[in-house]
């Protein structure tokens, strides 16, 4: 992570990484996806809340499991968690020794689909596991969020949507800033190709914006957190199993539970 990034990321509290992946590289996840798409379900919870704003004619689809598919369509899902061009970032900002907090999932969006509401905020995150700070020149964050778009996000399709700064707010966003119904304007949609990565403190306030574009949205997250911290249940839903056995021994350190290991 050179000091530009590092500097970047303080200040906004995400990154956007460009061409991280190759179009045969996008082409081969979504392969991946396609061949499993039935496992694809619309989520029963609206996500849109009461907001006007974010409203949408169908929700959100979501798709997990990736690790666990058989070969060879796990590969280039399993190769994410250790990318060359991300590893460095997460180690900077985790730690060496980060894990797999929980996901991969993918967000799925197709035209008319409503958005999700704003959440986050520096003072809104109380818990040491998705806290932000700075200390002893070396960024501490909890739960960070590795975001690879899979189609393209253009200026007025919607998708992830941040409040740059907000991981460092010390008052409360405006409920009707969450809903995207106010203040539009302090709320950047998050733009990028099919390739690009967004990174994101989980603290930064950020959501989803109302998918307006023809083609789908498909983005897949990874949620990382530092070796020795825990957000989600979950590491026994990663860490154990069978599939990770024939997983490389650099994938395998990130799926361990959290403990005092230091890479
Ligand atoms: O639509 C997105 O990419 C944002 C997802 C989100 O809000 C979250 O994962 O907490």
């Amino acid at each position: 992570m050179n000091e530009d990034d590092k500097y970047l990321f303080d200040l906004n509290g995400y990154l956007i990484l460009r061409q991280v992946l190759t179009p045969d590289e996008v082409a081969e996840l979504n392969a991946g996806i396609d061949h499993h798409a039935d496992g694809m379900k619309a989520i029963e919870r609206s996500l849109s809340g009461d907001s006007r704003a974010m409203r949408g004619t169908s929700r959100r689809k979501d798709l997990g499991g990736m690790l666990a598919w058989e070969r060879p369509f796990c590969e280039p899902f399993r190769k994410l968690l250790v990318h060359p061009r991300v590893k460095p970032i997460l180690e900077e900002v985790l730690g060496k020794g980060y894990r797999l907090d929980h996901g991969p999932g993918l967000i799925a969006m197709d035209e008319g689909c409503e958005g999700g509401t704003l959440h986050g905020g520096g003072v809104e995150r109380g818990d040491i596991s998705e806290a932000y700070f700075y200390k002893n020149d070396k960024i501490y964050t909890g739960l960070t969020v590795v975001e690879y778009l899979l189609a393209d996000e253009g200026p007025g399709d919607g998708g992830v949507a941040v409040v740059p700064g907000s991981h460092k707010a010390n008052l409360a966003c405006p409920q009707s800033m969450k809903f995207w119904d106010s203040h539009q304007e302090h709320v950047l949609e998050v733009n990028g190709q099919a390739g690009d990565v967004v990174i994101f403190t989980e603290t930064l306030t950020h959501g989803t914006l109302p998918w307006t574009a023809k083609h789908q949205r498909r983005a897949v997250l990874y949620k990382f957190s530092p070796g020795t911290l825990s957000y989600g249940s979950g590491p026994h839903e990663v860490a154990y199993g069978d599939y990770i056995e024939d997983m490389t021994a650099e994938e395998r350190a990130v799926m361990e539970a959290p403990h005092i290991r230091r890479g």
